[in-house]
Parts: structure tokens; C-alpha cells; sequence
């Protein structure tokens, strides 16, 4: 994190994610900032989430907690992908051990023509906290993320976590005229926030779509597909990642939205996912992945943790680059030490 600055766009992160082999794996942890570490639940003590997430020394300070402690190779910014969408004026919170809730779901047309667009002077304290973090991290990279406009739909129809996203495949097939709409209103506001991010300086972005496994091809094709293409094309200058969930399916589909980097969840072996992306589109020069440790292997002992970083390694190989990461986020109750663990592992592990 300190030492002598080089060119940063020779960072292991950001050669990988342009299709190169640098001299080391890199690897990062979803979800490394703000879940197991104890540093992390002493400096929130008293302090709401969303008002955390606008406090530019806390989301600083909290974004270089995993970067001191385990030498990954990129930082994720503090922040939620709700974040946004509070800043442009929709009534919600993050309620603690429950997540986003939404104090009136959208139904109506007139619950989406309400939903205004993101101005950057709204999310100042996040613009802020990026210039606070790229005077501290010196050559590793700083990624900036937000929500896909499927994920987010999902909490603001729903009106809070969902394990069957009933409300929201209602809308989406009942109403094809309104859900469109309001993924069109998303996208400019997710869209607007990833551009403020990296005109603040970030150097790369993850586009979350974490329950986009909930739908079939058909209807990710339909109803989604089109409004992430939108936000990912509008980004220029730092590389792409895009990330789902349960995507073994819709991985060649999810590869057209055009992102630089697809991420790809524990159920796929890198390999697989390569070739899955490389028949759907044998024109494209050889995908890069990111991924795709199964966050519980963390708890897994030692033995086997090695076991499963040297064969993701090995899988990856057959990506033009790889980004060693989890295949979701780190579970609350994993122990840091096994973390830091981890990571000297993908560095050593040839
Ligand atoms: O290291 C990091 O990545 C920290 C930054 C971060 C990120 C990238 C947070 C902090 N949230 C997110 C993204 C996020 N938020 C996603 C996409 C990634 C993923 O799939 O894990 C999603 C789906 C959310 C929504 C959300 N926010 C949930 C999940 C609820 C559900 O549907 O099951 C939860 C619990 C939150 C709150 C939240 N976000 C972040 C933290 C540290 C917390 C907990 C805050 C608290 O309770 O005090």
C-alpha cells in the first residue's frame, strides 16, 4: 500500500483484467470491507449504516481495513448499492441484520415516474471519499462498484430482501410497458453513479447483479440484458467487471452486456465458464474471468483451502486473464487470519 508508486495501470488487477498475465494472481474479496473484520465493528459502533456510507474519513478508513490486513490486490470502496438510490431521494434504509428496506414498493406508474435522477452534488461524501482513498493506496487499485438495475429493482419492488423475487417476475411479466420503464429510470441512476466514481478516480468498476440467477435466459435476455448493456457501454476509461449469481446459464448472455471482466460464482469451474463464453461468441478475443472460491471453503481448513486455490488457479488459466476472487461475498463469520491466508496462497501457489 506504501513504497515506491509505479504506473498504476500495471497493477496485477488491472493487467489481468485487460487480458494480460502479470507477475502475480491478483486477488480481492467481495465483501472484504466491513463484514468479519473486528476493526471494522468498533469504528461502526453507534453509527448507521447509510450514515456510515456517507461519511468520507469512515468509508476511507473502513475501505483500507482489508488492504492493511491481507495485501489484496484491489480495494472495494464502502459503500452499498442502495447508496444511490437514498441519494436520489427513495425513502429507504438499511436495517441491520435484515438489509435494504424500502418504506412504499413500487407498483405503479406513478411510483416510477417519481423516481428522479442522480446528480453527483447528492453523492459528494462518496466523490470525496474516493479523492481521501487514492491519496492513501498508492499502486493498488481502488474499484468502485454499484448495483445492476435487476438487483436494485428487485429490492425496490419487493420491498426488502426476497428469496423468490415473486413481486418483482409479477411485474416484469404482467406489466412489460412499466418494467422496462422503471429499469430504464435505474440504469441512469446506476449508470450516473459509476461515471461519478470514476470521474473521482476509481480504476475499475464491478456491476453487481447478485440475484440475476433467479431468471431464466429467456427473461434475462428480455427484461435485463438490454438495461445493463446501457450501463456498461456508458463507462469508459477503467475495465468492467460484471458479476452475478447463479449465472452458470446465463454467462454468454451476461458476456454481451459488454463488460471487460464476467465474474463467475463457485458452481462453475473456470474453465467450464471460459469455454461456455467463448462458443457464444468465438469472434470476441478469449474472455477474462473473475472468480470463483466457494466462501464457505474459508471455513474449510487449511488443506483444503489450499487444495481449491490451486485448482482454480489452474482452471483459470484457460481465461486470457484471471482475477482470483470468491464466487460471492466473504460470510460474516469468516475468520480474518484464514483470509490473510488466502491470499499468501493465490500468491504462492503457482
Ligand atoms: O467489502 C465490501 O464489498 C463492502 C461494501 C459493500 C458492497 C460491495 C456493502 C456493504 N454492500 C455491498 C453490495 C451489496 N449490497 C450487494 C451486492 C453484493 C452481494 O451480492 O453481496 C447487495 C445484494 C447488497 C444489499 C445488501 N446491503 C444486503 C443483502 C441483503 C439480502 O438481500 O440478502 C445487506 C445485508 C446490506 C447491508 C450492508 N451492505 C454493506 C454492509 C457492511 C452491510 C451491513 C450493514 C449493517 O447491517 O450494518
Amino acid at each position: 500500500m506504501s513504497g515506491e508508486m509505479n504506473d498504476i495501470t500495471e497493477a496485477p488487477l488491472l493487467v489481468a483484467a485487460r487480458g494480460g498475465r502479470p507477475s502475480r494472481t491478483p486477488v480481492w474479496f467481495m465483501r472484504q470491507a466491513g463484514r468479519s473484520l473486528p476493526e471494522y465493528r468498533k469504528l461502526r459502533e453507534g453509527t448507521a449504516m447509510l450514515d456510515a456510507c456517507m461519511d468520507p474519513e469512515m468509508v476511507c478508513e473502513i475501505t483500507l481495513q482489508p488492504v492493511r490486513r491481507h495485501d489484496v490486490d484491489g480495494a472495494i470502496l464502502f459503500s452499498d448499492i442502495v447508496v444511490p438510490l437514498k441519494a436520489a431521494g427513495i425513502d429507504l434504509d438499511i436495517v441491520p441484520g435484515t438489509g435494504p428496506v424500502v418504506a412504499k414498493p413500487i407498483a405503479t406508474e406513478s411510483d416510477v415516474l417519481a423516481i428522479a435522477e442522480l446528480h453527483e452534488e447528492q453523492v459528494r461524501p462518496v466523490v470525496d471519499a474516493i479523492g481521501l482513498l487514492n491519496a492513501e493506496l498508492g499502486d493498488v487499485p481502488l474499484i468502485g462498484f454499484a448495483g445492476a438495475p435487476f438487483t436494485l429493482a428487485s429490492y425496490l419492488v419487493e420491498g426488502g430482501p426476497s428469496k423468490h423475487h415473486e413481486r418483482t417476475k409479477a411485474l416484469m411479466h404482467g406489466n412489460p410497458d412499466l418494467w422496462h420503464a422503471l429499469l430504464d429510470r435505474l440504469a441512469g441512476i446506476t449508470a450516473e453513479f459509476l461515471r461519478v466514481q470514476v470521474r473521482a478516480g476509481v480504476k475499475a468498476v464491478q456491476l453487481f447483479d447478485s440475484w440475476a440467477g433467479a431468471l431464466s435466459e429467456r427473461d434475462y435476455r428480455e427484461f435485463v440484458l438490454p438495461h445493463s448493456t446501457r450501463v456498461l457501454q456508458s463507462i469508459e476509461g477503467v475495465p468492467r467487471i460484471h458479476f452475478g449469481v447463479g449465472t452458470s446459464e446465463l454467462l454468454p448472455a451476461m458476456r454481451e452486456a459488454g463488460a471487460d471482466v464476467v465474474g463467475v460464482d463457485w458452481r462453475t469451474p473456470l474453465d467450464v465458464a471460459v469455454k461456455r463464453l467463448q462458443q457464444a461468441a468465438p469472434e470476441l478475443p478469449l474472455p477474462v474471468v473473475q472468480g470463483n472460491l466457494d466462501p464457505a471453503l474459508l471455513f474449510a481448513g487449511l488443506p483444503a483451502l489450499e487444495r481449491e486455490i490451486e485448482r482454480i488457479k489452474r482452471e483459470g488459466q484457460a481465461a486470457a486473464g484471471h482475477i482470483f476472487n470468491l464466487g460471492h461475498g466473504v460470510l460474516p463469520d469468516t475468520d480474518p487470519d484464514v483470509i490473510t491466508r488466502a491470499v499468501e496462497m493465490v500468491h504462492r501457489t503457482t
